[in-house]
């Protein structure tokens, strides 16, 4: 009988604990503005909260008494982002890129098939994929498929996409930018892309990837991140290549690795 009125006892706490004055967690809904260099951040007043704190990779940001806050990647970008109503619980945003190590890739001119030249990059969200193929397993037809080429330009290496080549436009076109003053965020200006960029060893290209082929950067874009080895060869050449997708936010700009 004594134990049946301790259990009653914590009961009665358990559920006095979730009455009034108790502060709940935010729900938050993440898109990015600014031609992806932004996160807009935006989530219903949490009860009895007063103030909300945003971290970026557990850093605190700001302490707000507002529902909305604007991160600028100007002033840095993040893998995680948190939105916490002080005094409850914290809501996490996963920001973490999509990465694949695509081994060695071979300039087009190498006549060996087993050395691929085309990166070809699946954009959809949780099942983005990137992989290496040769030119006859590239295929136009695929629906949200970027398409590019590793390229010896009589000597200088390239990154090409597949609709300046013989193929003619792919269902997503890929454009290539040298990176900015901010780690891990890509140049918002369309004028800071190209569809054909020289390539150095060692170096960091940002892509972006103009799902519906008008040349502008919207929410419906994706951006990513080529990140070449050194080049060896004198022609056909070859480096290898890793690549990052933001996949977590539509057309968000964030690169954090
Ligand atoms: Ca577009």
């Amino acid at each position: 009988m004594k134990r049946f009125s301790v259990l009653l006892f914590a009961g009665a706490l358990l559920v006095a604990g979730c009455k009034k004055g108790e502060v709940g967690t935010p729900d938050v809904t993440a898109k990015a503005v600014n031609n992806g260099a932004d996160l807009d951040l935006t989530w219903n007043a949490v009860e009895n909260a007063s103030t909300y704190k945003i971290y970026g990779d557990d850093s605190l940001l700001a302490e707000i008494d507002s529902t909305h806050f604007v991160i600028a990647g100007s002033n840095g970008v993040f893998a995680k982002v948190t939105v916490e109503a002080v005094g409850g619980g914290k809501y996490d945003i996963d920001l973490m890129p999509y990465e694949k190590d695509l081994g060695t890739i071979y300039t087009h001119d190498d006549p060996d098939t087993t050395h691929h030249s085309w990166v070809k990059v699946y954009l959809s969200g949780d099942s983005t994929e990137a992989t290496t193929t040769n030119q006859a397993g590239v295929d136009t037809t695929l629906a949200n498929t970027a398409y590019f080429v590793f390229f010896n330009n009589s000597g200088t290496v390239q990154f090409k996409d597949i609709h300046q080549t013989s193929f003619g436009a792919g269902k997503v076109h890929s454009y290539f930018a040298d990176p900015g003053s901010v780690s891990g965020l890509a140049p918002n200006s369309t004028s800071d892309y190209a569809d054909i960029k020289d390539v150095s060893g060692n170096s960091e290209y940002y892509i972006w990837f103009d799902r519906d082929l008008d040349g502008d950067i919207s929410t419906n874009s994706c951006f990513g991140l080529i990140k070449v080895g050194p080049t060896n060869g004198t022609g056909p050449y070859n480096t290898t290549a890793t690549i990052y997708v933001q996949n977590k936010v539509p057309g968000l700009g964030w690169i954090k690795y």
